[in-house]
């Protein structure tokens, strides 16, 4: 925590050397100043004067930690944030030399007058959650921040049971509440307390102590429904016992471990919701297409693993339910060539999981035909969410037992949908848009008119605080690093001038963050040491693609072809930077000596292209091309790879000693960084976002700056040059690779994990609805006044 008593004695002592570094800043003549500004002009004003005391001074350090700058002479406002995510603000007055604290919804109203001067508006909505949350118990450590349930146990073991007995009279109740079908589960109207609760536990264990091990509900069933027990408590007689063990010792002493153990059993998913409407959602020849990257391949090999997991956690409690799972999207009927026309899709590698699609319409009712940008399709999702909730319990057989949202859109009808079907809801974000794009708040009008930016991050407040829970891939997604704010903190407390202020949007202290990161589909993304699982039938078309002549989907041809592959895949947007690398590579004599490079992003064909953006990036990559003659040692291909492909692709990279570079501005996570290390491939990636705690620089892969190109040329080349000097390391980073994701990003870990997770917050939900009643109303209100409005200005395209 930063001191103010030695701020203010530095202000004191110095007043002339303090006051003129701030006269430095204001003199700058700009408004804002970030970060990354701040520390530059500190530099430099500390460069120009001999002996300066700033060094290590209490206001050096003030200055490292503020995030952000306002200024307009003689004010200057601070938001400090001395640690992660933790905040405060205050102000200088320069000319009266005078500093002091001041609350949060002043800095942002003195931001807002800088943006719109007339505003001065101190009536404009404020938005602030904190005032419901008052009573929820909150983490303390910033450490802590994204292990919620942990938390949530030990003060669900602690509190709840020990206020007057009324946690065993809640956890009772909680029990009888599961039904599948009409059929009831775990116990009956036998046990009308807790005290017979007790007491036909033990008798229940006596019982099933006598029978055989192996004995299954047939056998041992009757007695046990004499004593208010119902099927559910596991397949056989052994694991019934045990179960009821857990649940007789919670309500003795309840401890974490047996708790989340106990609720971790109980059979309550076997039908589960996903909501993804943007995009092309299909199985194939969709990635590449507008919007459609990760969050698909997310999904596909999440719901897979899931099923798996729900069918094995059912069995296990002695039913025999067969999961399903419904993907929830939009339905295209001009689907480009996919499967996005058909209204419901089995999903492969599956038996009871589909995709089941619903329409956009318009207002007259009719269905909307085509693509609509994930920018634009806000004013759809009511009508879409209520035509989803009929279709969804019809193929489900009734109401999911969880809702899982993904993205902005699918966040905001997963709210919709769990608020009136009265389910659990997760929200996966992905990528929150807002740290994108600077100043995406701030300056929200400027960018109104493409990406509609009010009516997203309203959705987003929105969906934070409805949903029970919420999964990140990483830590740094919820509360960011010592210099950088993380991706939910940025809605913790902002401004959009003119339309409303953020107080307490939300809070990451919260229990209901948790991270559990994805893995890749170890079907495909193995090790190339693995010879026999190899796709050697592939490795002609691979050859082809590598090494064959520009062609209507490819420019470049690789004339040295003995020199190791750098090899880059990703969506042609802005943020992926692909035009950066290529840059970096053009203007490096010796990487370009050292290696060829490989590209596999968006169209060769700008023409092909219908999105905006994408469409910039071609002509720059061509530019760039021909400015710094790549043809001979650049390959571009602009088509699409199915996964297979890839997943070989990676592994001949491999073969050949070559690397993988995800040189993004920003990644909320980035698939392709764990898909190439489980092949075994090195993988250079960008220290901003999901890369830099996915890889553990110098060991399992490399962190770059996409910031400093020619140092990020350097490092590469640099590694080249080591793998050709010392023939052990280039397999030692890719043994630490493989180790890396096996240890953490797999798919198998992350299904036991949510199917934990769901059981605990279900629980939590069950036994708290009463005291969240005030939020709902607050964010009911705050839909229907606020988030309509502005999604019904958003221009409907087509209808
Ligand atoms: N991908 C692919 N072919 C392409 C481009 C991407 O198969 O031409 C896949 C890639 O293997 C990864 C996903 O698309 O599974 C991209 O996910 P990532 O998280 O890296 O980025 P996003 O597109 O979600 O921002
Ligand atoms: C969206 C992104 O931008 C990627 O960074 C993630 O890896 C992907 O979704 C899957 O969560």
């Amino acid at each position: 925590m930063m001191n103010d008593a030695n701020l203010m004695a530095f202000l004191a002592n110095h007043r002339d050397e303090a006051y003129l570094l701030l006269q430095h800043y204001q003199d700058l003549q700009r408004p804002f100043l970030l970060h990354s500004d701040l520390q530059d002009e500190l530099r430099r004003f500390c460069a120009e004067r001999e002996e300066s005391p700033l060094p290590g001074s209490a206001l050096e350090e003030l200055i490292l930690a503020t995030q952000e700058a306002a200024l307009s002479a003689p004010w200057i406002y601070l938001a400090v944030r001395p640690a992660v995510a933790r905040w405060h603000y205050l102000r200088f007055q320069v000319e009266q030399r005078h500093m002091e604290r001041i609350p949060v919804e002043e800095f942002l109203a003195f931001k807002e007058r800088l943006v719109l001067p007339a505003s001065g508006d101190d009536r404009i909505l404020e938005i602030d959650l904190d005032p419901f949350n008052r009573d929820f118990p909150r983490l303390q450590q910033a450490r802590s921040i994204g292990r919620g349930v942990e938390f949530l146990n030990r003060r669900l073991s602690s509190d709840l049971f020990q206020s007057s007995g009324s946690g065993s009279w809640r956890l009772l109740g909680f029990l009888r509440v599961h039904q599948h079908q009409g059929t009831q589960l775990m116990l009956n109207q036998g046990i009308t307390s807790v005290k017979v609760l007790r007491h036909n536990l033990q008798l229940a264990q006596e019982f099933l102590a006598g029978r055989g091990a192996d004995e299954e509900w047939p056998q041992v069933g009757e007695r046990l429904r004499e004593l208010g027990f119902e099927p559910g408590w596991g397949r056989d007689a052994a694991r019934m016992r045990d179960t009821m063990q857990l649940l007789a010792d919670i309500l003795e002493a309840p401890d974490p471990t047996s708790l989340e153990r106990f609720l971790g059993r109980i059979p309550m998913i076997f039908r589960l919701a996903i909501i993804s409407p943007h995009g092309f959602f299909g199985q194939d020849r969709v990635l590449g297409l507008p919007d459609t990257g990760g969050q698909v391949v997310y999904i596909l090999d999440q719901v897979r693993a899931l099923e798996r997991e729900m069918r094995r956690r059912i069995s296990e409690q002695g039913l025999d339910i067969e999961p399903r799972i419904m993907v929830l999207t939009r339905l295209l009927p001009e689907a480009r060539g996919t499967s996005c026309d058909r209204p419901l899709e089995p999903i492969e590698g599956t038996s009871g999981t589909f995709i089941l699609r619903v329409p956009f319409r318009t207002l007259e009712g009719e269905v909307v035909p085509h693509w609509i940008s994930r920018f634009e399709v806000w004013p759809y999702l009511e009508r879409f969410a209520a035509e989803a909730r009929q279709e969804l319990t019809e193929q489900l057989g009734g109401r999911p037992d969880l809702i899982i949202g993904n993205y902005s859109d699918g966040n905001l009808v997963a709210s919709l949908l769990a608020q009136d079907l009265k389910v659990t809801q997760c929200n996966i974000a992905h990528a929150l848009e807002k740290t994108k794009y600077l100043y995406s708040d701030l300056y929200w009008q400027d960018n109104e008119e493409q990406y509609h930016f009010s009516a997203q991050f309203t959705a987003d407040l929105i969906a934070m605080n409805s949903a029970d829970f919420i999964i990140t891939s990483t830590y740094q997604e919820i509360a960011g690093r010592s210099d950088s704010v993380g991706q939910y903190e940025s809605y913790q407390a902002f401004t959009m001038p003119g339309l409303y202020r953020v107080v307490n949007g939300i809070d990451i202290y919260d229990p209901k963050f948790n991270i559990i990161s994805p893995g890749a589909d170890s079907r495909v993304y193995f090790p190339a040491s693995e010879t026999a699982r190899r796709r050697t039938d592939l490795h002609g078309e691979l050859e082809r693609l590598l090494f064959g002549a520009p062609d209507g989907e490819s420019r470049g041809e690789l004339r040295e072809r003995e020199k190791p592959l750098l090899f880059t895949m990703a969506r042609l947007d802005r943020i992926k930077n692909i035009t950066g690398l290529v840059e970096w590579f053009g203007q490096h004599r010796e990487l370009r000596d050292a290696a060829n490079l490989v590209v596999i992003a968006g169209h060769v064909d700008g023409a092909r292209s219908t999105d905006r953006e994408e469409q910039e990036q071609i002509a720059r990559m061509h530019q760039l091309m021909d400015q710094y003659q790549l043809d001979g040692q650049l390959r571009w291909l602009g088509l699409h790879l199915e996964k297979e492909l890839s997943g070989e692709l990676y592994r001949c990279i491999a073969d050949r000693r070559g690397a993988f570079i995800q040189p993004a501005l920003f990644e909320a996570f980035g698939l392709t960084v764990i898909e190439a290390m489980s092949c075994g491939l090195p993988v250079f990636a960008t220290q901003y976002g999901g890369p830099l705690e996915i890889i553990e620089d110098g060991r399992s892969g490399f962190h770059i700056d996409p910031n400093h190109g020619a140092q990020v040329a350097q490092r590469i080349t640099e590694f080249l040059h080591r793998c050709q000097r010392e023939p052990g390391y280039w397999e030692e980073i890719s043994r630490n690779a493989i180790a890396r994701v096996e240890q953490c990003y797999t798919w198998q870990h992350y299904a036991r994990r949510l199917m934990t997770l769901s059981r605990i917050y279900g629980f939590w939900k069950y036994v708290t609805d009463l005291e969240r009643k005030e939020t709902r109303r607050y964010l009911e209100m705050f839909y229907n006044l606020q988030f309509r409005t502005l999604a019904n200005r958003v221009p409907r395209r087509g209808g």
